[in-house]
C-alpha cells in the first residue's frame, strides 16, 4: 500500500515543480483525486463524450470475439477501476475469467468499488493494488493460467510520447509469452466532436479540471480563488491530441503552502492531453513495445478502437 503521506509530499513538490516550469504544467493523474473520479464518472454519461459509451457498445458487440480471445483461465487485470461498468459486463459475461486484479491510484476509489465486486462475484479471486501505474509496480502471485491487462478508456492518451512508450514497455514485461493486452484507444476524428467531447454544455469537464485548484486548496493549503481562473479544452492538430488548461482571467499571485507563484492573465497550466491514433498508428506503437496486434474491434462510426494484443516474448 502506498504511503499517504508520502503521496502529499510527492503532490506539493511536484505542484511547486509544474507551476514554476514554463509553460506551466500539473500531471493529469493529479486530476483523480475522490472528487475528480465522481466528477470523471459524471463526465462519461454526458451526450458530448463519446468515449466510454462507444467502448461499451464495441464490447457487447464483440463478446463472442473477445472471449475467445481471453480463453477459459485467465486472470484480467485492470487499471484504472473507475471503469466499473465494463468491468462488471466482462465479469458477469466471460466465464474465463478466473481472477481479477484492481490497480488504481485513489484508494478509497478502489476499496468502494472492489467491495461491490467481491459480494457480485462470489467465486472469483479479487486483488486489489493501490498503485501508480506510471512508476515500476510488481502484481501480486496469481492462480490463473494467463494473464491479461485490461486498460479501457483510452487512458494511453493522457500520456506523452516517452510517457507511453514506456508505459508499454512495462505493461510487456508483467506479461510473459502468450499473455494478452485489451486496450481502448480513441481514433483520430472531425474535430469539431473533438471540442464538444471536451467542452460539454453542462460544463462537468469544466468542474473536473477546475477541481484540481481546489484539491491544491484543500490539500496544500493553497488560495486559489477558483473564479478568477476558467477551463480551456481544444484541439491541437500539429500534436494529434486535445489539449486541456487553466487559464488565469487576471494577474495574481497564490499562495501554496508555504511558497508563492504568478500568473499572468491569459497565462495557462496545461493539466491533460489526450491524444488521438488511428489503428496503424496505435498498432506501430505496440510492436515497438514487443506486442503483436492480434485484433482490432471498432464502432461503425469510427469513433473508437479496442485492440487485443499479445506479448511476444
Ligand atoms: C480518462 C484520460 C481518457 O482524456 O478523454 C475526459 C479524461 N478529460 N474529459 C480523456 C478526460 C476530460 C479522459 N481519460
Amino acid at each position: 500500500m502506498t504511503n499517504v503521506k508520502e503521496m502529499e509530499k510527492s503532490f506539493y513538490k511536484d505542484v511547486l515543480t509544474g507551476l514554476r516550469s514554463v509553460p506551466k504544467r500539473l500531471e493529469p493523474k493529479y486530476l483523480y483525486d475522490y472528487r475528480g473520479s465522481e466528477l470523471f464518472e459524471e463526465i462519461t454519461k454526458t451526450p458530448e463524450y463519446y468515449p466510454t459509451r462507444t467502448e461499451m457498445r464495441i464490447l457487447k458487440k464483440e463478446l463472442n470475439s473477445i472471449s475467445h480471445y481471453i480463453g477459459d483461465d485467465a486472470a484480467l487485470i485492470e487499471f484504472g477501476s473507475g471503469s466499473s461498468e465494463k468491468i462488471k459486463f466482462l465479469l458477469h459475461h466471460l466465464k474465463g475469467i478466473k481472477e481479477y486484479v484492481a490497480i488504481d491510484i485513489s484508494e478509497s476509489f478502489l476499496l468502494q468499488s472492489v467491495e461491490k465486486l467481491k459480494k457480485e462475484h462470489q467465486h472469483l479471486y479479487v486483488h486489489t493494488v493501490c498503485a501508480d501505474y506510471t512508476v515500476p509496480f510488481s502484481l501480486p502471485s496469481l492462480k490463473a493460467k494467463k494473464k491479461v491487462l485490461f486498460f479501457p478508456g483510452s487512458t494511453i492518451g493522457n500520456f506523452d510520447k516517452q510517457e507511453r512508450k514506456t508505459f508499454l514497455n512495462q505493461m510487456s514485461t508483467l506479461l510473459t509469452k502468450g499473455d494478452g493486452f485489451i486496450i481502448g484507444v480513441d481514433l483520430k476524428k472531425d474535430e469539431k466532436l473533438l471540442h464538444s467531447a471536451y467542452n460539454d454544455a453542462k460544463q462537468v469537464t469544466r468542474a473536473f479540471n477546475l477541481n484540481l485548484l481546489q484539491r491544491m486548496n484543500r490539500e496544500l493549503l493553497a488560495n486559489f480563488i477558483v473564479e478568477n481562473f476558467e477551463h480551456k479544452a481544444f484541439y491541437n492538430h500539429e500534436e494529434g491530441r486535445v489539449e486541456m488548461h487553466i487559464e488565469s482571467l487576471k494577474n495574481q499571485l497564490v499562495t501554496i503552502g508555504e511558497e508563492e507563484v504568478s500568473f499572468q492573465k491569459g497565462e495557462t497550466i496545461h493539466t491533460e492531453s489526450s491524444y488521438k491514433f488511428s489503428v496503424q498508428e496505435f498498432q506501430n506503437l505496440a510492436k515497438e513495445a514487443n506486442f503483436i496486434p492480434k485484433k482490432v474491434w471498432t464502432d461503425e462510426e469510427n469513433l473508437f478502437s479496442v485492440h487485443y494484443l499479445e506479448v511476444k516474448a
